[in-house]
């Protein structure tokens, strides 16, 4: 029998988390069972061989306890305790506590005393009103439990990952190979490449003479977990972490050929071969067709590919059919991280960050960075450890003296406003004024319909104290849809008062995306791209929003934060006259 992949260890872990919940075991307990699968979730190797030899413990949540049970997973294919709650709890149930506004408890009752055990009889039960008879309940909670059970409907149920995800896979892959001697050239294509949102599978190409050899490489890779169909055109795998993964194999000459097709996308593809046409060219993975002369060019590198149809090289990132084939296109030259000079968005243990302004200050200096602006969470968060006004003060000045001590980097005292849904902000203007950075952003009633999300974020646009609007939809890619709002109102009023728009880099946000990033900037809207780092080790996460950026065919003039502080700070909306 293969070994299970991670990403089916964690499912069980997952499911015991929940089922405890379900069981009322203690907190304490559920949440190891859910930090253990993210652990073996994201582990890059395989979880059942280091269970195997017995190195299962160096994972980050997992003892003894958990080896046991992934140990007897291995060997019967069944963990006792897991059947027996399985049989205790029906699967619909376990559903039902995932809703809002029903926990463990509530859902228990809800099988208990009216018989509910899928998420279809819930909803037959509300609707025919037999849920706001439960004491406890009533009609509101009734209609929120319905609300609840839309939104799930209406949720992506994709298996595609994010971008870091995919790129994780696809570097170590590429690394592995690039140490084989039978491998000459080995570079990522597909949707990693060009930067995309998500991914559905990473696709790797090797340049090489000896396809056995690299097909062997490839399956012994310690990320692969399993390979099928391989051949010397290539092979189909499996990483650890579930990702499929597509590799192909070509010769040197026509290396450059393969590696443009495969990078895509299929849209640039298309409409790159029907311009080849008009020029009697026929391009394919296999090289450019001349009809005329019946010779076949190959091309080792990619950018003969573009010069041999008479085209300007297209950087991946910009390969999605949006302009980039048209006549007179050239190459803008697009934002690097290099260019960036500060990051203007990052919480620290005074909210729900992990970092001191300390660690944060350290690590941002690191990267290079000659500013950063701590923005904790305001008042009225909801989550917990919000900063009061009072606190904020202080929190100022926390900021104010970490300044003096860290050396080589600037520390601007920031806040992280919450909009309400009124559109007004959760701390008064006097406080705001003496804040070096306010973000204002969108944390509650994201369902809100279209016209009034668009007059909140408006009123937060047009705040003379607001400088930037935080992750402007709210979406989370592949969990949560964007917000209602108007983006394109949203741009045009940020154009009247300066305000900055974020693009924000944490990996499941990227707001906003490429498409309303470049129509923002084409309309003088200026960006900024910041981390949302909570821990200092994800102040890397500009990365992703850089990617965005390049995405949306922006350039260092487009993003604010490329200028130094002293050449930004009087460009904020407050100081704008008129
Ligand atoms: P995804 O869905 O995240 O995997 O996105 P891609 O772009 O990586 O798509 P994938 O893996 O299906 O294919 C890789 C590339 O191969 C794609 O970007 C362009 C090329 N390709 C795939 N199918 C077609 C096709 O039907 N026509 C053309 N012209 N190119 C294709
Ligand atoms: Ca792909
Ligand atoms: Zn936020």
């Amino acid at each position: 029998m293969a070994d299970p992949t991670n990403s089916e260890l964690a499912a069980i872990l997952d499911e015991l988390g929940d089922l405890y919940e379900l069981d009322g075991a203690i907190v304490h307990r559920v949440v190891a069972y859910r930090n253990a699968a993210k652990a073996v979730r994201e582990a890059p190797v395989s979880v059942a061989r280091l269970v195997r030899d017995g190195r299962v413990t160096e994972l980050p949540g997992i003892g003894a306890t958990l080896e046991e049970k992934l140990a007897t997973y291995l060997a019967t294919g069944a963990v006792p305790a897991l059947e027996r709650l399985r049989t205790a709890h029906p699967a619909g149930v376990v559903a039902m506590t995932k809703l809002p506004g029903i926990g463990p408890r509530r859902a228990r009752r809800l099988h208990d005393e009216l018989g509910i055990d899928t998420l279809d009889a819930l909803r037959a039960a509300c609707e025919s009103g037999r849920v706001r008879g439960l004491a406890g309940f009533g009609e509101r909670a009734e209609a929120r439990i319905l609300a609840g059970l839309d939104a799930e409907d209406e949720r992506p149920r994709s298996v595609r990952v994010t971008l870091p995800a995919a790129l994780d896979v696809a570097e170590r892959i590429v690394a592995g190979l690039r140490r084989e001697p039978a491998v000459a050239r080995a570079e990522i294509a597909g949707s990693a490449r060009r930067g995309v949102d998500a991914v559905k599978d990473v696709d790797v190409v090797v340049a090489s003479e000896d396809p056995g050899a690299v097909v062997a490489a490839f399956a012994a890779l310690d990320v692969i977990a399993a390979t099928e169909a391989s051949g010397d055109g290539g092979a189909r795998g499996l990483a650890h972490t579930g990702l499929p993964v597509d590799l192909r194999i070509v010769a040197p000459e026509a290396f450059g050929n393969l590696l443009q097709h495969l990078t895509g996308s299929k849209e640039h593809n298309v409409r790159l071969r029907e311009m080849a046409v008009r020029r009697g060219l026929h391009v394919s993975e296999h090289g450019i067709l001349d009809d005329a002369t019946g010779e076949t060019t190959l091309c080792a590198d990619e950018p003969e590919v573009y010069a041999r149809l008479g085209l300007a090289y297209v950087p991946a990132e910009l390969r999605e059919d949006r302009g980039e084939l048209d006549a007179g296109f050239a190459a803008p030259a697009l934002v690097e991280l290099a260019d960036l000079r500060g990051d203007l968005h990052c919480h620290t243990v005074a909210s729900d960050g992990r970092g001191t302004i300390e660690e944060m200050a350290v690590a941002a200096r690191e990267l290079g960075r000659e500013y950063l602006a701590i923005t904790d969470h305001s008042a009225s968060h909801g989550f917990g450890n919000e900063v009061s006004p009072e606190a904020l003060v202080r929190h100022m000045a926390a900021v104010r003296a970490a300044d003096e001590r860290v050396e080589g980097i600037r520390l601007l005292a920031g806040s992280e406003v919450n909009i309400l849904p009124d559109g007004s902000l959760d701390y008064d203007d006097d406080l705001l004024a003496q804040l070096d950075w306010v973000v204002a952003s969108v944390h509650s009633s994201l369902r809100m319909e279209s016209e009034p999300m668009t007059a909140r974020l408006l009123r937060a646009v047009r705040h003379p104290l607001v400088d930037a609007i935080g992750h402007p939809t709210g979406r989370l890619i592949g969990r949560r849809r964007p917000s209602a709002v108007d983006v394109e109102a949203l741009i045009d009023a940020a154009a009247q008062t300066g305000t900055f728009l974020e693009i924000n880099g944490a990996p499941d946000r990227r707001d906003l995306d490429d498409v309303h990033a470049r129509s923002a900037a084409a309309r003088g809207v200026r960006l900024v791209i910041v981390s949302d780092a909570h821990r200092p080790a994800t102040l890397v996460n500009q990365r992703w929003a850089v990617l965005s950026a390049r995405r949306a065919w922006l350039g260092p003039a487009d993003v604010a934060n490329t200028l130094g502080w002293e050449a930004l700070e009087p460009a904020r909306p407050r100081h704008r006259v008129g």
